[in-house]
């Protein structure tokens, strides 16, 4: 993006700012250019396909779908295509990028157009599930990666304009070109792209195989989703989250090491922020950057101020971190907004999206106490590495006031449990943020996660993103072969179930589950799922021994 992009962006976020007071007045130009400056390059890579191959209805299949090996590409692109008709094509591994193909006149020449339907999958059952009809109610259904291409000239390669990610592809003729002609599809080719590069950490030769075939197929997740920005998944929803983000860089930081793309990021959310300086929880990047307006999620907000401290002790990049300071008291000061008299985060008293998971029924009111006390303490150990401790000297007593009025209120010492909201509902995230924001000592914690297992109706995470806090809560409190033994159950049943990148929700119980009710809509290949990564290279000794 050059320099009259970044103003036309600018100039988008001044006029929904025109009648507010904007925290960075003249810093958005800057920070936009800086995120600009820190963009990496996309490296590509022409890769093409490796077997044709049948669809299998299996029950015991990952949803009841699997492929089998039955030709080879070779083979097809000798055949008359009228005959074929329909076809798929296993790549060999989940790709993100752009797909050609090249056509061939067989007999005669080219008389009436030819129609085609190509379907990218990345996972066998999102290919065999009819998308249609569609529930409105759902996402859009234009995320589901059905492209329509008509020719009208043969003998030559054609790109599908659309980015895919997919690792199989599905070519059917839909458009009969009638018996004036024959024709081959004699070519298939993929150009992936991604600004990942080697990764430059090693794990222990003695790593057990379970775990590093873990740490590959997240490494290959976190890989497919760095694109220009950290993507929350290259599928859906292609763009820039700040919960995904955090993970993400998390996992950078023990493997890529690419902290530019972090930085960029960092920068990205800070300069399209509210007009009071908020920050909204999605970016996009096209055609210039701008936020996904309205949709604000108190809790990344909040996890933004933790990825910059984190890049802060990762880099030692004072800079950007001086230079972004300030946004973090912003989000401090509107986490602290939700707080009732009681010191307590009240999910009622302003709108917000207050996301944890995506499970279900969630009470997430212990969740984001435990979320706004972390980024406290966070964002004071950033200000005192700045040398600022003076600027928020107010925070050491806050986390005190709000760790205490959680231990008192959310704490149920009898049952050594964290419970949260009306039905007092025991969750895994409810005791796993307690335990991260240091609510919970070691010693409770262990208790309140072994209790919470054991009981009937916790509710359970429904996604790597809440299971990742689970691991980490896990870890703080001195259960790591219980940590581990999770990872290779949780993400080990991913890898069971022949995931080559990480799945955006798995539940081990129901291989059908969907944020969305429909599970081809789910992101096969989804950033905030590549922890394991940063757990095993961070805790050797918990999983590389
Ligand atoms: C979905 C995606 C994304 C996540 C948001 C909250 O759109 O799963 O990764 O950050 O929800």
């Amino acid at each position: 993006m050059d320099k009259l992009l970044v103003s036309l962006a600018v100039a988008v976020m001044i006029v929904t700012s025109a009648f507010a007071q904007d925290p960075y007045a003249g810093l958005r130009e800057k920070w936009l250019q800086t995120a600009e400056d820190a963009k990496p390059e996309l490296v590509y890579k022409d890769i093409a396909p490796v077997a044709v191959v049948q669809a299998v209805q299996d029950g015991s299949a990952f949803q009841g779908w699997k492929y089998v090996e039955s030709g080879s590409p070779e083979e097809l692109y000798g055949k008359n295509f009228k005959e074929v008709e329909s076809v798929t094509l296993d790549f060999g591994k989940h790709s993100v990028g752009y797909f050609s193909f090249h056509t061939k006149t067989l007999s005669r020449c080219i008389d009436a157009p030819v129609r085609f339907k190509f379907t990218f999958g990345e996972v066998p059952a999102e290919l065999n599930t009819p998308f249609d009809p569609w529930n409105k109610e759902r996402l859009g259904r234009a995320w589901m990666q059905d492209e329509t291409v008509t020719l009208t000239r043969l003998d030559e390669w054609v790109t599908i304009p659309r980015r895919v990610a997919f690792r199989y592809v599905k070519i059917e003729m839909m458009g009969w070109p009638g018996g004036g002609y024959d024709f081959a599809i004699d070519g298939l080719s993929f150009r992936s792209q991604t600004t990942a590069r080697e990764v430059k950490t090693r794990l222990s030769p003695d790593c057990p195989e379970r775990i590093r075939r873990i740490h590959d197929v997240g490494i290959e997740t976190l890989r497919e989703c760095m694109q220009t920005v950290y993507e929350d998944g290259p599928k859906r929803d292609q763009r820039l989250w700040i919960g995904d983000l955090y993970l993400e860089a998390l996992a950078n930081s023990v493997s890529f090491r690419n902290f530019d793309l972090t930085k960029r990021c960092l920068y990205l959310f800070a300069a399209l922020s509210r007009e009071d300086g908020v920050l909204f929880a999605p970016v996009i990047e096209d055609p210039v950057p701008h936020p996904q307006y309205g949709t604000y999620i108190p809790s990344y907000a909040m996890l933004w101020n933790v990825t910059l401290a984190d890049y802060l002790s990762d880099t030692g990049d004072k800079e950007t971190a001086e230079d972004l300071f300030p946004v973090t008291k912003v989000q401090i000061e509107d986490g602290l907004s939700f707080l009732g008299d009681d010191n307590l985060f009240d999910v009622n008293k302003k709108p917000g999206w207050f996301f944890i998971d995506h499970r279900g029924g969630l009470d997430v009111s212990a969740s984001m106490q435990g979320v706004l006390i972390f980024a406290l303490k966070r964002t004071y150990d950033l200000a005192c590495s700045l040398g600022k401790e003076k600027e928020v000297s107010q925070y050491p007593a806050l986390i005190k006031q709000l760790t205490q009025a959680a231990r008192k209120k959310l704490y149920d010492r009898k049952s050594g449990l964290v419970l949260s909201g009306p039905s007092s509902q025991v969750s895994i995230m409810s005791q796993a943020w307690m335990i991260i924001a240091g609510v919970l000592s070691p010693k409770e914690g262990a208790k309140a996660i072994e209790t919470a297992l054991q009981t009937e109706e916790c509710v359970m995470p429904g996604t790597p993103y809440a299971t990742h806090y689970l691991l980490e809560a896990m870890l703080r409190c001195g259960l790591g072969s219980k940590a581990r033994a999770y990872m290779e159950e949780y993400w080990g049943g991913m890898v069971d179930k022949g995931a080559d990148t990480f799945w955006e929700a798995y539940d081990p119980k129901d291989d059908f589950y969907s944020p969305y009710g429909f599970h081809p809509l789910n992101s096969a290949c989804h950033a905030w799922s590549c922890t394991p990564v940063y757990f095993i290279h961070k805790y050797p000794e918990v999983f590389q021994d």
